[in-house]
């Protein structure tokens, strides 16, 4: 979970500090505000004073990372939401702020009344400051997509990669307009944006959603890493270098910042726990997951060391341009929000990459309760169908588990159209990209992921048979778990299998079909619901109909009966 560690000596500028944020040769401000880790900061101000040029390139070797706050404008110290501490609504304007509330899904009034460059607690870990990087990094083009963002957000983010990265290691920054509505987001952000050389705008046409936003923004970037972040995030003191040594060091991790929170309701800036992995849930539900302590303490992982991440959260991270592109990019098909973080990170893994967390590397990010922006087809259709992409290219045969968490219907054609694959399925090929199952067993071992719901012999309890289905007809036998022909397993779309044909009813009989997941008649209940669990009742049916042992070992169905053991069945095993 989240948690505030925002004590009040953390943010309070020490009262020596104060007066004079440490003036550089540039006369920029340099902020030493971290108090409880005095060797990263004060490390490192004292060797920008001694260096004639802060940020140069220098060559070869390696260099500790310079934790510098740079910002043309004088800081001011009482400011509100300074140094990240949380802001407080004046009881006068409640009424305004809870109004404007939906301009962006958090408190977009305090938001304007913080400064532009706040400083933030440099909240990495201690240990962080023994880490060097490289003086030759790669630079990288910084991609900001936004459509209708908050006005004071928007600035805050382009202000905090301005003044925390190194000149040298940021191209330029590209804010990718994907077809704002608001008026504020045209002229009036050409004009801001011109005092920077450094920052570009481009601008959709037409709505193309954050995914081909991020393309366009990708395809006119020069820098040789791309960084893509939201666009309602401040960066942290020393947050770039880390991504780009990783990066340096193979071009083929991807990598990620810790991702902080700031507050949707006071801006205050908060620290998340150590360890954090990105994991996705069934049915493909992004979420984090600590590492086990045990694993902790046996592999002596340090807060600071990278951590490999089965999937990213989506938003922010860098990776090598040209690896970028080697990819394919994302898949041009996804729509608006949604699922390219999992296209990605499967693609990432199993063509031969890595996902990492770097610590060091901190950024927040404004969690909101709502899109303040407008989906052009119905949301969650736009997300299902994103997922739906995703699965048919990458899951295989595990992709049973993700359509039977609840989305049995996308496998419906003429219901949803999911799109052409041919590209997507023939890139995974060219790049001779593992099975999902080796990112499995190699990336995501601890996901819980059995092709089945159950399998084994199906045993009758009134009979104390099995079922068999031989030479075209079922019968009950003596079990025997060895015997081919007893063997069926029940899917996640819930149908009675054995090879590739399913039990279908007929009448008032069984006969086996070929298997297809998206006749629903194929579909049967078992241990499911509050009553008859042990039962095997047809799904379909509006009338309660159950399979039934005959008393002369025939099969039959029957209207469904709580207490008629002959109806009741067990397979050998059970997964979920
Ligand atoms: O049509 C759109 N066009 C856009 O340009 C829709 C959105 N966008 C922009 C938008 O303005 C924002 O800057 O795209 C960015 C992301 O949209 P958000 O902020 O509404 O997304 P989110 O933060 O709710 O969602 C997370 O999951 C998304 C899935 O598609 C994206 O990958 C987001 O980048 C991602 N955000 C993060 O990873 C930040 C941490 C969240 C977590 C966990
Ligand atoms: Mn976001």
């Amino acid at each position: 979970g989240l948690q505030k560690n925002l004590s009040n000596d953390l943010l309070k500028p020490a009262e020596t500090d104060n007066p004079k944020n440490i003036i550089d040769n540039r006369g920029n401000h340099i902020n030493t505000l971290n108090k409880t880790k005095p060797d990263i900061t004060q490390k490192a101000a004292e060797e920008v004073l001694r260096s004639t040029s802060v940020w140069a390139r220098r060559s070869g070797g390696l260099h500790k990372v310079m934790a510098l706050d740079v910002t043309d404008m004088p800081r001011d110290l009482q400011a509100m939401g300074q140094f990240g501490q949380p802001a407080r609504v004046p009881r006068d304007k409640e009424l305004e702020s809870r109004r404007r509330w939906s301009e962006g899904y958090f408190n977009v009034f305090l938001s304007e009344q913080i400064p532009i460059d706040r400083a933030i607690p440099d909240t990495r870990p201690q240990t962080c400051s023994e880490n060097l990087v490289h003086d030759d990094l790669p630079n990288t083009s910084v991609i900001f997509c936004f459509v209708d963002e908050v006005w004071s957000t928007l600035l805050r983010s382009v202000h905090s990669v301005l003044n925390r990265s190194p000149p040298h290691l940021l191209k330029e920054i590209i804010l990718v307009d994907d077809c704002s509505t608001k008026d504020y987001l045209k002229e009036q952000l050409d004009v801001y944006m011109s005092q920077f050389p450094k920052v570009r705008i481009i601008r959709l046409k037409e709505r193309q959603g954050l995914i081909r936003a991020r393309m366009a923004g990708a395809s006119a970037a020069t820098g040789e890493v791309l960084t893509f972040l939201d666009s309602h995030i401040e960066c942290n003191v020393g947050w770039l270098e880390p991504l780009l040594e990783r990066v340096y060091l193979d071009r083929k991790k991807v990598v990620c910042p810790v991702i902080e929170v700031i507050s949707d309701k006071d801006m205050s800036y908060m620290l998340v726990d150590n360890f954090q992995r990105g994991i996705f849930r069934w049915p493909l539900v992004f979420g984090w997951s600590a590492l086990p302590e045990e694993y902790i303490r046996k592999n002596q992982v340090k807060d600071s060391d990278p951590i490999r991440c089965p999937v990213m959260a989506g938003g922010l991270f860098s990776i090598d341009k040209s690896y970028f592109y080697e990819l394919g990019a994302y898949d041009p098909g996804l729509d608006v929000w949604g699922g390219e973080n999992m296209e990605i990170s499967f693609k990432i893994w199993m063509c031969g990459g890595e996902i990492e967390i770097i610590p060091c590397s901190r950024v927040g990010h404004i969690f909101r309760g709502d899109n303040p922006y407008k989906f052009p087809k119905d949301r969650v259709k736009t997300v299902e169908r994103n997922l739906a992409r995703v699965v048919e290219v990458w899951l295989d045969e595990y992709k049973e588990i993700f359509y039977g968490h609840g989305y049995h219907h996308l496998l419906d054609k003429s219901v949803t159209d999911i799109g052409n694959l041919t590209e997507q399925i023939q890139l995974r090929e060219k790049l001779k990209c593992k099975s999902f199952k080796w990112y499995l067993e190699n990336v995501y071992p601890d996901l819980d992921a059995p092709l089945v719901k159950a399998e084994g012999v199906i045993f009758n309890a009134g009979a104390r048979k099995c079922l068999v289905f031989q030479n075209g007809i079922f019968f009950l036998d003596k079990c025997d778990v060895t015997n081919k022909s007893q063997q069926f397993s029940y899917t996640w779309l819930r149908m009675l299998r054995q090879n590739t044909s399913c039990l279908t009813p007929q009448e008032m009989q069984i006969i086996m079909e070929p298997c297809d997941n998206t006749k629903p008649h194929l579909r049967w209940m078992h241990k499911s619901g509050k009553v008859l669990t042990d039962h095997v009742m047809i799904e379909s049916h509006s009338q309660p109909i159950c399979l039934e042992a005959g008393v002369k070992a025939g099969i039959y169905l029957k209207n469904c009966d709580a207490i008629n053991s002959f109806q009741k069945w067990q397979f050998t095993h059970y997964y979920a």
